[in-house]
């Protein structure tokens, strides 16, 4: 059980419930939470109140929540040895994301490559948590004044605000936050099957990414349709995403050897794709399965969520107190 301290070497991360994760969501963050959960404390959020600021159904969040939890789990995050919990069940997040509003410029959140690929996404429902969801993440990550923070690539640029965030707070009001740095793994931007030009992602559509939970069918069928030669060239786009998947699931070993083959023209297509769905496949397949009996345990789902809350509001009241007092809100 965590005392109330912080703790070295902090790994924070989080994920919205927005529905089922995919092959990128694992490879850019989930995959490399279970490994640095064995080295290092670690904190794990299921960031529901960034869910809000794109339209969502309040009546399926509930279950979506649960369903995140039981995906973070089955991957591998273990409860005894870091903490979980949902943002919105520590108040702190938004409170603390509310004096960061106070001192971000507005010209840093202009230049947000996320806020603007989303207001093109969602142009009925630009709202104004979609413009400051970065500085809710500086928060979040802030509030247990992390150091390092496991994410795919697309949020490199967030964890630079956050960092910049940190500085700004540390010069005004004295040294209070670290400068988080991101830990990114070898292949962090997994590359969609059918568009290999853009990053595999949910709102794409449902072939363009393999579901965690998708069957074994499901899987050879959407590697079997994945875009190899869209240039022609000699090693596409797409290519080198199916060999990065590989990699990033089986290391750099089998990996090579493959290369040396596809480089001296011996690897069809065929042969490479049905190579990297067995190896989806296989690597797929406990996680289902350790799902399938998580599934049977959904009541204590909920035990470990509000243990975890309990845990992470130790620290985030802590933080908040020694906030308060140097902004002047006591
Ligand atoms: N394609 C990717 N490659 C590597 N890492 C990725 N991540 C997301 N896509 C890739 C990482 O997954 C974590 C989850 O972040 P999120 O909850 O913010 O999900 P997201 O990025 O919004 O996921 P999608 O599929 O892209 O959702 P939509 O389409 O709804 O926007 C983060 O660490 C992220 O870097």
């Amino acid at each position: 059980m965590l005392a109330l301290l912080y703790m070295n070497n902090l790994i924070f991360s989080g994920m919205q419930p927005t529905g089922s994760l995919h092959l990128g969501n694992y490879l850019g963050a989930l995959k490399q939470w279970v490994e640095l959960q064995e080295q290092h404390d670690s904190i794990f959020c299921i960031v529901d109140y960034h869910a809000l600021t794109i339209d969502y159904s309040p009546k399926d969040l509930p279950n979506r929540i649960t369903e995140l939890a039981l995906d973070y789990l089955s991957a591998g995050v273990d409860p005894e040895k870091s903490i979980v919990f949902v943002q919105s069940q520590i108040p702190e997040h938004t409170e603390l994301a509310w004096i960061f509003n106070s001192i971000t410029p507005m010209g840093e959140l202009e230049r947000m490559t996320q806020f603007k690929e989303k207001s093109e996404q969602h142009k009925q429902n630009i709202n104004a948590g979609l413009f400051t969801y970065p500085i809710l993440q500086a928060a979040d990550i802030l509030l247990y004044k992390a150091d390092r923070v496991p994410v795919g690539e697309d949020q490199v640029q967030h964890v630079e605000l956050t960092r910049d965030i940190a500085k700004k707070f540390n010069k005004t009001f004295g040294k209070t936050f670290p400068e988080t740095k991101v830990i990114l793994t070898k292949t962090a931007r997994i590359m969609s099957l059918v568009d290999p030009e853009k990053k595999m992602s949910k709102s794409l559509g449902e072939k363009h990414y393999i579901a965690l939970s998708d069957s074994p069918d499901a899987i050879k069928k959407k590697v079997r349709s994945a875009v190899t030669d869209t240039h022609g060239g000699s090693k596409s786009a797409g290519v080198t995403n199916l060999f990065d998947i590989l990699e990033a699931l089986n290391g750099d070993d089998m990996v090579s050897e493959l290369k040396d083959q596809h480089k001296k023209g011996k690897l069809p297509y065929k042969d490479l794709k049905d190579i990297v769905a067995n190896t989806i496949i296989s690597h797929l397949k406990p996680i289902q399965e350790r799902r399938r009996e998580l599934e049977e345990q959904r009541e204590e789902i909920g035990e470990i969520l509000i243990e975890g809350a309990e845990r992470a509001q130790e620290i985030a009241q802590k933080t908040m107190e020694e906030v308060r007092e140097k902004v002047g809100v006591r």
